[in-house]
């Protein structure tokens, strides 16, 4: 077959994306480190412990990795409970090693996107009510104007919250994450502070740095009608609007239209200069009576369905090509700031990478503002309650040793981010069962 490559637009942004709490270690003094030492709330009693060892060093050899792999952006987060210790204190020494990973993303052609919020309360904040207690969004935008004061001069992308939605229900209606709340009511009271606390980081970030660009990243998750049956169709329309439209929604126009009520933010109105659209999976959705709490929605993944390792997520790129549509009703730029799957052996990643980067490719030829993509993840990492089943990384991680192992994922994405594209050659190199799919004779 003649050579053929889908190039994306000049200047597109290709990286990996990474937290704080998953990739630093030792991070004592927030709530998931507290979480993990109660037996019975990470899978197989894991623990974060070192991680990656990014707090001791070692995103240096990792940002080498990338830097040398093609990639030119990098997306992290920032660890609350290390820079505001307590409410009256602040490390400076924290600022400063952060500044040093940025000056380290910077010296390595690496753009940074900077979080200022994933997933993780200092312990104090925890006590306080966390996200339940209406200060909450105040004590957030103190801790960003800190933050910005400090690292301003090395950021133009920030992150104001990472997946308030899946924030929202997992530590507040599921359960899963800390404080392990499960009442619906709470998750929409702490969606509604997680979308003032991200207004008023926009709002300060844009005082302090007029210039700057300030999103949301939110899991677009697709949620498909298992049947033509109206029902069906009625609960994945449901559960779609309150997952996926709620917070940014309310970002643009101040009104979080929660199921039974409207609640008011107007404070929020217009604070999304891009999109971030964090893409995983997409979930068949039947009508089921019992499952009240769910929303009569039950969730599953299809007979035959290309699952990863631990069938956490299935191969659905269709899904994602859904999210781009979705997030073109914001009228701003789009970022990928998150999209990959679970896969320790790498026998399903190039095939995900490929078919999810060609349905990307296909939304940008119909210019949609999609700006650039970040693999989730560089390196494996601890991955919240499913703690070290889950392997991300297109480096694997023996968190023993601390040794990095190159899946061959690595030269695909290598390939991808220095051709600026997806060619043929690379899917019958990398992955070749996908050929057929993506370059048809
Ligand atoms: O590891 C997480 C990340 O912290 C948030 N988005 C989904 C990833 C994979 O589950």
């Amino acid at each position: 077959m003649a050579e053929a490559v889908n190039h994306f637009p000049r200047g597109f942004l290709w990286g990996t994306a990474t937290a704080a709490h998953q990739v630093e270690g030792n991070n004592t003094n927030n709530n998931w480190w507290a979480w993990e030492q109660q037996p019975g709330r990470i899978l197989n009693g894991h623990k974060s412990g070192l991680a990656c060892d990014w707090w001791g060093g070692r995103w240096k050899d990792d940002l080498d990795r990338a830097a040398e792999t093609g990639q030119n952006a990098h997306r992290f987060s920032i660890e609350w409970s290390r820079i505001q210790p307590a409410p009256d204190r602040w490390d400076e020494s924290a600022l400063d090693r952060y500044l040093g990973m940025l000056r380290g993303m910077h010296e390595r052609g690496l753009m940074p996107m900077l979080t200022l919020h994933h997933f993780s309360n200092p312990i104090w904040l925890e006590e306080q009510g966390g996200w339940e207690n209406d200060d909450t969004p105040a004590k957030f935008a103190v801790f960003v104007r800190k933050v910005v004061e400090a690292l301003k001069e090395y950021v133009s992308y920030w992150v104001t919250i990472n997946e308030p939605n899946v924030y929202a229900y997992s530590a507040y209606s599921a359960g899963t994450f800390p404080p392990g709340i499960k009442n619906i009511n709470t998750a929409f009271h702490v969606m509604a502070n997680l979308t003032r606390g991200h207004a008023m980081a926009y709002q300060i970030i844009h005082q302090l740095q007029p210039e700057a660009r300030v999103g949301l990243s939110m899991n677009y998750r697709s949620f498909f009608p298992a049947t033509a049956n109206p029902l069906d169709k009625f609960v994945a329309r449901t559960q779609s609007s309150i997952f996926n439209d709620l917070i940014p929604s309310a970002a643009r126009d101040g009104k979080l239209r929660l199921p039974l009520r409207t609640v008011r933010v107007p404070e929020a109105i217009g604070t999304q200069d891009f999109l971030g659209v964090n893409y995983y999976s997409r979930d068949q959705v039947a009508f089921d009576i019992t499952r009240g709490a769910e929303l009569f929605g039950r969730l599953y993944y299809p007979d035959g369905a290309d699952l990863s390792a631990n069938g956490f997520i299935a191969n659905e790129p269709e899904g994602f090509f859904e999210a781009l549509k979705w997030g073109l009703q914001f009228n701003i730029p789009m970022l990928v700031t998150e999209n990959g799957v679970e896969d320790q052996s790498d026998q399903m990643r190039p095939r995900y990478i490929a078919k999810h980067i060609q349905q990307m490719w296909r939304a940008v030829n119909f210019n949609w503002p999609v700006r650039g993509y970040f693999h989730w993840s560089l390196v494996d990492n601890f991955e919240w309650e499913r703690g070290w089943t889950q392997r991300f990384g297109l480096w694997g991680l023996d968190v023993e040793t601390q040794t990095r192992t190159r899946r061959r994922s690595v030269d695909l994405y290598a390939e991808i981010c220095k051709e600026n594209g997806l060619s043929n050659a690379m899917v019958e190199k990398y992955c070749p069962e996908a050929l057929k799919d993506l370059f048809p004779d």
